[in-house]
């Protein structure tokens, strides 16, 4: 049965983060709803939420409670099932890649020199897409070699036949794998309509077949459009490295116009930043009586723009309405996935303008100022000023003083800097320290909030068990978001948290123990680290081999699921928190698991306890160091080096009052 969500949480049962809970405590004290109250009030369908409902014909819909029932046409609860999986898998990977292919069309655009305020930011990174896909580079002006790069990643989309270019980009035995199994993906438009079709009523019945084209999808998506999507960001917008800024509710100010970017894409909200800094409009803003502009990010726009800007972030997918119910947000600019239809509504009771820019995306309610690259300073000059046009409006406000410093920006170029410096950078130091023990193994951390556990709690909890005991942690999404607001991500000062041996890994390449790798599309950038892990050398031969697991534990998108479906394709063992959504059937829950895990070395786990998911991660990891021959972790092994060992030897010899000033820069009592 699904978790049933207890009525009238406490503030505390419904966030772990203090300034969500401020703001719910005074929703609760007012009677304003939220998706933590809805959430209560709505309990989930527990056909809907075990995957036995069919409704991919109108015989039904078919609702499967008994053992051997089956629906109208005989369709079985293994069918049914894995045709939910298969469509959500399939709703999830388009909505990924589509935003990869309106990147792809910016770039076309911005090389023609049609899109307003648009660069080519990164030349050298388009160079070497250039040289991937056969575009010729030597003697050609940049825009050239951006309007070919831009056509063949567009029209890598609706490719019909043969592999994607990006297939290459995988170890040499996965990719093996990958063909012998059939699962080498065309282009997504491609798979993404076979898994429609092969859904339909009375198509594809047998469950593992269904779930190989699921498995298949997912690749087109993460070694494709996603791929497309966090490749084209880089170019156009600047590959990530470490910078400095804020996340939390506190970051909207009392003084200033509160312009929230919302949603996926960065391609608006890097002109709404541009055009917050003009002048003339900050002019315009002081007129209205107000100190300045200040631009901040909910969900993956906000990773966007916190990693290549350091644009603040407001919050994860449960503060997009608790950012409303601040009262201080002037304009929440809306594009394209996981926009609560709420939003409008919620507004009513404040000043704020809700704006939608998509052209995929319109809200009754919300005022809709479609975005086109060919006018895009102009469009997001007009949102600003707009946005300053509602800052005399305000009402009562209430920003809770609560931020976190966080350093964003770890792209895989960095990591690979940051390990071996210019002239030498190379993943060979994180490879030794896995396999030295002193890192135990990886953990990708990714995925959504959801109203239904409490939020933050399971990834706060994850993180945190998971650093002491010497495990690594990259992230993306709003579970990065969530690690920024506990401090997790804040480079050298998040040391305190990791194990010894971790620790010792890190001071000595400056690597910090939580990398924040971006957005959800850039879920990508984890293939590809693992991938050059693998080139790296001593961690077996195959993505599979690496002792590594991903996590979503708070997830609620079909875009999880999709991330899930080609992680485990890839090799990844990878474990979702809450709800099975397949729990209807355990034969195709095995397939998932036990299933996929025989044919891809990689599967897919619903675990419900975030302790469980502790267990279940460090035995997976370390049966994957035993396999490898490597040595069997220990707890205790390292960590008799480091940075406190040096501030020992400095202290020692020194009086109490010498120790006191030395490490205070004060005598104690002062
Ligand atoms: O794509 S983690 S709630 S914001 S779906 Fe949505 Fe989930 Fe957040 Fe980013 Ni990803």
């Amino acid at each position: 049965m699904p978790p049933k969500t207890k009525k009238g949480r406490t503030p505390e049962e419904r966030s772990i983060d203090p300034a969500a809970q401020e703001i719910i405590r005074w929703a609760d004290e007012v009677g304003m709803e939220s998706a933590f109250t809805r959430a209560e009030q709505m309990a989930p369908c527990p056909i809907g939420a075990n995957g036995s409902c069919c409704k991919v014909c109108f015989m039904g819909p078919c609702r499967l409670v008994k053992d051997g029932q089956t629906g109208v046409c005989g369709a079985t609860i293994e069918t049914i099932t894995a045709r939910n999986f298969a469509r959500a898998v399939a709703a999830g990977a388009a909505s990924h890649s589509d935003h990869g292919r309106d990147l792809a069309f910016t770039l076309l655009a911005t090389a023609k020199g049609e899109a307003q305020g648009y660069t080519i930011r990164d030349p050298f990174k388009l160079k070497k897409l250039a040289e991937e896909l056969d575009v010729p580079v030597e003697g050609r002006p940049i825009d050239e070699v951006g309007v070919e790069v831009a056509e063949k990643c567009i029209a890598m989309f609706g490719q019909q036949t043969g592999e994607i270019a990006f297939v290459e980009r995988a170890p040499q035995k996965r990719k093996e794998l990958w063909r012998k199994h059939g699962l080498a993906p065309r282009g997504i438009d491609r798979e993404v309509v076979d898994i429609l079709h092969r859904t339909h009523m009375g198509d594809d019945q047998d469950p593992e077949h269904i779930l190989d084209q699921t498995m298949r999808a997912g690749l087109s998506d993460g070694w494709g459009g996603s791929m497309v999507a966090t490749a084209i960001s880089d170019i156009l917008f600047g590959t990530p490295s470490p910078l400095v800024s804020q996340v939390n509710l506190g970051v909207l100010k009392e003084k200033e116009v509160n312009i929230l970017v919302h949603g996926h894409e960065p391609t608006l909200s890097e002109m709404i930043l541009a055009a917050s800094s003009d002048p003339e409009l900050l002019d315009y803003a002081k007129e209205k009586g107000a100190e300045g502009i200040t631009l901040a990010g909910i969900c993956c726009t906000s990773n966007e723009t916190l990693m290549r800007q350091g644009v603040p972030s407001a919050g994860n997918f449960l503060h997009q309405e608790l950012a409303i119910m601040t009262g201080a947000v002037d304009s929440m600019v809306v594009d394209v996935q996981c926009i609560m239809q709420a939003l409008p509504k919620l507004a009513e009771n404040f000043h704020t303008g809700i704006i939608t820019t998509s052209p995929k995306v319109k809200i009754t309610g919300a005022t809709h100022i479609e975005f086109d690259e060919h006018s895009a300073l102009d469009i997001a000059e007009e949102i600003v000023r707009k946005s300053i046009d509602n800052f005399p409006n305000r009402g009562e406000m209430r920003i809770p003083d609560v931020t976190s410093d966080v350093i964003p920006g770890f792209s895989h170029e960095y990591i690979n800097y940051m390990l071996g410096g210019t002239y030498r950078s190379s993943f060979r130091p994180l490879n030794d320290a896995i396999m030295s023990g002193r890192i135990r193994g990886v953990v990708a951390d990714v995925g959504c909030n959801n109203p239904r556990q409490t939020q933050d709690f399971a990834h706060d909890y994850l993180v945190r068990e998971l650093l002491k005991l010497d495990v690594l942690l990259v992230e993306t999404g709003c579970g990065a978001i969530a690690s920024g607001k506990y401090g997790y991500m804040l480079g050298e000062a998040a040391m305190e948290y990791a194990g010894p041996g971790l620790r010792e890994v890190c001071e000595a390449t400056g690597m910090p123990p939580v990398l924040h790798l971006g957005s959800c599309v850039d879920n990508t950038r984890i293939l590809t680290v693992l991938t050059q892990v693998v080139e790296e050398g001593g961690l077996g031969d195959d993505i599979s081999d690496v002792p590594a697991v991903g996590i979503a534990p708070e997830w609620m998108s079909e875009k999880a699921l999709a991330i899930a479906s080609y992680a485990a394709a890839s090799g990844v063992y990878v474990i979702l928190g809450g709800n099975n959504p397949l729990s209807a059937s355990e034969v195709v829950t095995d397939i998932l698991s036990k299933g996929w895990e025989e044919k891809v070395g990689g599967k897919i786990e619903f675990v419900v306890e975030p302790e469980e998911m502790v267990t279940r991660i460090l035995d997976h990891i370390d049966k994957k160091r035993e396999a490898l021959g490597l040595p069997a972790y220990e707890a205790d092994k390292f960590g008799q080096s480091g940075d406190w060992r040096m501030e020992e030897l400095e202290l020692e010899g020194l009086s109490p009052e010498e120790r006191e000033l030395a490490l205070y820069g004060q005598p104690a009592g002062d």
